[in-house]
């Protein structure tokens, strides 16, 4: 295996090398370094009398336990992180100087922490929700921090606006419910009287939210940034994150039955993945749009509610962050970890959009609170690779021992260091914007569009998307109980397609909408996933296999379909050994009972020629749900019977085998890239 296996070369790993500890085979002792002798029972006055203030240990360990939760994160407290590299593909120098954009031949080490928005700590992963998606680059210059989302454009325009949008979507305050979910009256109400936020539901009530895995989502910084050359010469840019394997979601039902099945789905997803060495892959893209051009789009850039449209204004890619290494404690660092938009190197400086503006301040505020002082840098996941010095002193949990009497600037008893660095010696230096115009609590009318490009959403979805966004909006409204609150969502909604809004009015029972429609006609296909990138590879099918199968035949499609990338997992009645004609025996994954088939993106029915009636069941209640799901599923022999007696073997994405059991298994893994069969009639 190269040194290069799962990073262990880079700057970064080698730093956190320092701080890992292994108390395997070692001796307990107390944090003074006591060694302890006797570890179950606390030092009393005779074996039946109180237990003494003298047992330091037992103090020790009580009041460490004691304090062993900090705050969870207002917003995103639900995430999973992992550790990688990103590499360019060629330099960027034209149009920024940040040094980790020049070189292809230099690798960054990045962690990046996948998380949902709305629910707690302990929430189901699979909820209806945006994703966040924060990468920190541990670069030469500094620490550089994507702090972006996996949707492009957000539910308010204004900073000042974010405690308002979030009170209205955590669970309602007088009891605490729902968790995890927007399906509540005081989120649609904020909605519907907060319009700047109708694009961003759109994609909210889309499959967007329900994404099949952290490695199969896109993601976007959101904001307009700028990148600044060695000329001074600044451009607009937004980034976009683009999954090597697509991007792809789960269905509504499916995602709230794993909620229940595998509340760690994602975070299960990623560190398997990791683990198994099918590292998860990102190309970094950018657009990029001249300062001069700033005023020629029918949007305001600065308008965090606006995407570009990629038809518009091209994704360069650029290059491809590789996760390659799972955390050793999701405490230490999943947990610890800060990022700040912020957090920006020379060549990279930021906008004026207002909702940007208002971050720069949020993120060092909160920390400072979840993390207990102004010290979280030195922790060891969020310390730079790259050496830093200044007067910042004491709070705190001081890791570092600043050494002299100097903690000041001016001076001369240091030589006046540590020393600014000038542009060339690669100080930050911010980009001089002109900036002009009288103090004002106002929005610019350039900002006061909400519909357009939500109706741009909506046109560029095909119509099986468009019936799921339906579905979202009638789910969450339909769990809202005042019907004013319904009625103006409806109302609003009209606004983007009066298609959409009398679907939705249709199934919840308001009236439909009196006025609204739009004459917006435009659609950006890369908006619609359908477009997207199909793969049967990581994708996992559920064997679904008793004793007597054939042996011959179910070995070299499993190795066929492997070939593909394909995960074949058995699931039986019971755990142990299943055996088949010719020795051929495999051991079982799962039972019906610890796996689900909502956990699966396929199933291969082969059955067994002893199967019992309970088995046979299990079997087609597994099958029917992956049916309904619209999900690929092949069959042999007895799995073959099974599916025409169900009267399911002519339905799409439904694949026989014959004699040719390769044949088989070619068309089988071709069903599984295509992921999903809309077009099957349920009953
Ligand atoms: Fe955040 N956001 N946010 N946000 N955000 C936080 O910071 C905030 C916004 C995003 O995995 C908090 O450390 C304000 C947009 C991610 O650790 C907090 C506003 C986008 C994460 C905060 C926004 C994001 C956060 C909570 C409106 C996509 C998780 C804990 C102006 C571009 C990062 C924390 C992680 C976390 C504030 C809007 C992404 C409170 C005030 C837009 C991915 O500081």
């Amino acid at each position: 295996m190269s040194d290069d296996h799962k990073g262990r070369n880079n700057k970064k790993n080698k730093q956190l090398e320092q701080f890992r500890a292994d108390d395997r085979d070692k001796k307990m002792t107390t944090d003074q370094g006591v060694k302890v002798s006797e570890d179950e029972f606390s030092l009393k006055a005779g074996e039946r009398g109180p237990t003494l203030m003298e047992d330091f240990h037992f103090r020790e360990k009580m009041t460490h336990f004691d304090h062993e939760r900090i705050p969870e994160r207002a917003v995103h407290a639900r995430g999973f992180a992992a550790h990688g590299e990103f590499q360019v593909y060629e330099s960027m120098k034209e149009y920024t100087k940040a040094g980790f954009l020049q070189d292809p031949s230099v690798k960054t080490p990045v962690f990046v922490r996948f998380s949902t928005v709305a629910g707690s700590k302990g929430s189901p992963e699979t909820a209806r929700d945006a994703r966040g998606f924060a990468t920190k680059f541990y670069t030469e210059e500094g620490n550089y921090d994507l702090v972006g989302n996996n949707i492009p454009v957000f539910f308010i325009q204004d900073a000042i606006k974010f405690p308002d949008l979030v009170h209205s979507f955590k669970p309602e305050p007088h009891n605490g419910m729902p968790q995890a979910a927007t399906a509540h009256d005081t989120f649609w109400d904020f909605v519907a009287n907060n319009q700047e936020a109708a694009h961003m539901v759109m994609w909210t009530m889309s499959d967007r939210a329900i994404p099949r895995s952290f490695r199969m989502m896109e993601g976007f910084g959101v904001h307009t940034f700028r990148f600044v050359n060695d000329k001074g010469e600044a451009h607009f840019v937004k980034f976009h994150w683009k999954p090597v394997l697509g991007t792809h979601s789960l269905v509504w039902d499916e995602a709230q039955k794993i909620g229940g099945k595998n509340p760690d789905f994602h975070r299960g997803d990623l560190y398997g993945s990791i683990e198994a060495g099918n590292y998860p892959e990102f190309e970094l893209g950018v657009q990029i749009i001249k300062e001069e051009d700033e005023f020629k789009f029918d949007f305001d850039i600065l308008d965090a509610t606006k995407l570009w449209p990629e038809e518009d204004v091209p994704v360069k890619i650029i290059g491809k962050m590789t996760l390659n290494r799972n955390v050793d404690n999701v405490f230490a660092e999943t947990e610890q970890v800060a990022f700040h938009p912020g957090n920006v190197v020379p060549g990279i400086d930021f906008s004026n959009d207002p909702l940007l503006q208002g971050r720069l301040f949020s993120y060092t505020d909160t920390q400072l609170i979840r993390l207990g002082g102004p010290n979280f840098h030195e922790l060891p996941i969020n310390r730079p690779v790259c050496p830093y010095h200044n007067n910042q002193r004491d709070g705190y949990s001081r890791m570092t021992i600043n050494k002299g009497p100097v903690s000041y600037h001016n001076n001369s008893l240091a030589n006046n260091t540590p020393a600014t660095s000038t542009e060339d010696e690669g100080g930050y230096v911010h980009y001089q914007e002109k900036v002009e115009g009288r103090k004002v609590r106002s929005r610019s009318e350039s900002f006061k569009d909400h519909f357009s490009q939500a109706t741009l959403f909506w046109n560029s979805m095909s119509e099986t998307e468009k019936k799921h966004i339906i579905s979202g909006f009638s789910f969450e409204l339909g769990k809202v109980g005042s019907k004013s609150v319904q009625q103006q969502n409806v109302d609003m909604f009209a606004n983007v397609s009066l298609d959409l809004a009398k679907a939705i009015a249709d199934n919840i029972g308001v009236n439909p909408p009196q006025g609204g429609g739009s004459d917006v006609t435009k659609t950006s296909p890369a908006l619609s996933q359908e477009n997207t990138k199909k793969t049967p590879s990581t994708r996992q099918v559920a064997v679904l296999i008793s004793e007597g199968f054939d042996g011959a035949e179910v070995s070299s499609v499993l190795a066929a379909l492997k070939v593909e990338g394909v995960i074949p997992e058995i699931v039986s009645d019971k755990l142990g050994m299943v055996k088949g004609s010719d020795n051929a025996e495999f051991n079982v994954d799962h039972t019906f009972l610890t796996a689900d088939s909502v956990l699966f993106d396929a199933v291969y029915v082969v059955g067994g020629n002893s199967v019992s009636q309970k088995f046979h069941q299990d079997a087609m209640y597994f099958i029917d749900e992956a049916f309904k799901h619209f999900k690929p599923i092949g069959a042999t022999h007895e799995g073959k019977k099974w599916l025409k007696k169900a009267d399911l073997e002519k339905s799409p994405g439904v694949v026989l085998g014959d004699e040719d059991s390769s044949e088989f298994a070619k068309e089988f893994s071709e069903a599984v890239a295509a992921h999903r069969f809309w077009d099957r009639q349920l009953a």
